[in-house]
């Protein structure tokens, strides 16, 4: 039975960036029924018994045909707000260390790869999907994500920060404005969890 983690924080404390309605809603409404389908729907995959919820996403074509897409979709839902969820800290926390070295080795700089982030949220993603930095071949890369889909489907473990791109995200406060929401998002990143899945990145 995979359970949501805990909110790291008050659902006001992200405000006035990420504001309080938003953040209810999203974790108690939506990630909450993405994780309790996915719960339902793994009643009929025995083969992921014991498996975590990534290993489960890596290997979806284990499932039964009938229940791939569902796994992904809810599953996706379920594991993907995870990571977005505990990526935010009111306040927000500096890239510092070896990914702030990894940061400028492949992008010169925070603020040009803050613009690949937005232009791949923005301009590159239509509709509903997620915008990632991951480690891929030992350097850092942005890429998307349609629905719930990530690079786990694609293999790669190495899921460094969402952004997520569903209206249910932003759209309460920033309507159609989505640089305006990425770019607030920003600061309530906490790249010390960032910096954590780094040390943890499979290689
Ligand atoms: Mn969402």
């Amino acid at each position: 039975m995979f359970e949501r983690i805990k909110l790291p924080y008050a659902y006001d404390a992200l405000e006035p960036y990420i504001d309080k309605e938003t953040v209810e809603t999203h974790y108690e409404k939506h990630h909450k029924a993405y994780t309790d389908k996915f719960n339902e729907l793994l009643e009929d995959a025995p083969m992921f018994e014991g498996m975590s919820a990534k290993e489960i996403l890596m290997n979806l074509e284990k499932a039964p045909a009938h229940l791939q897409e569902g796994l992904k979709n809810h599953g996706g839902g379920y594991y993907n707000h995870n990571l977005y969820f505990e990526s935010m800290i009111p306040g927000g926390k500096p890239i510092a260390g070896k990914l702030k070295e990894l940061v400028e080795a492949r992008y010169g700089s925070e603020e040009e790869m803050l613009k690949q982030l937005y232009a791949a949220a923005t301009a590159s993603l239509f509709g509903s999907g997620w915008a990632w930095l991951i480690l891929k071949d030992g350097q850092l890369e942005i890429v998307i994500s349609k629905n719930q889909d990530s690079p786990l489907q694609e293999k790669n473990p190495n899921l460094l920060l969402p952004v997520d791109m569903w209206e249910h995200a932003f759209y309460l406060k920033y309507k159609n404005l989505k640089v305006d929401y990425v770019n607030e998002y920003y600061k309530v990143i906490n790249w010390d969890v960032v910096a954590e899945r780094l040390e943890d990145a499979e290689i």
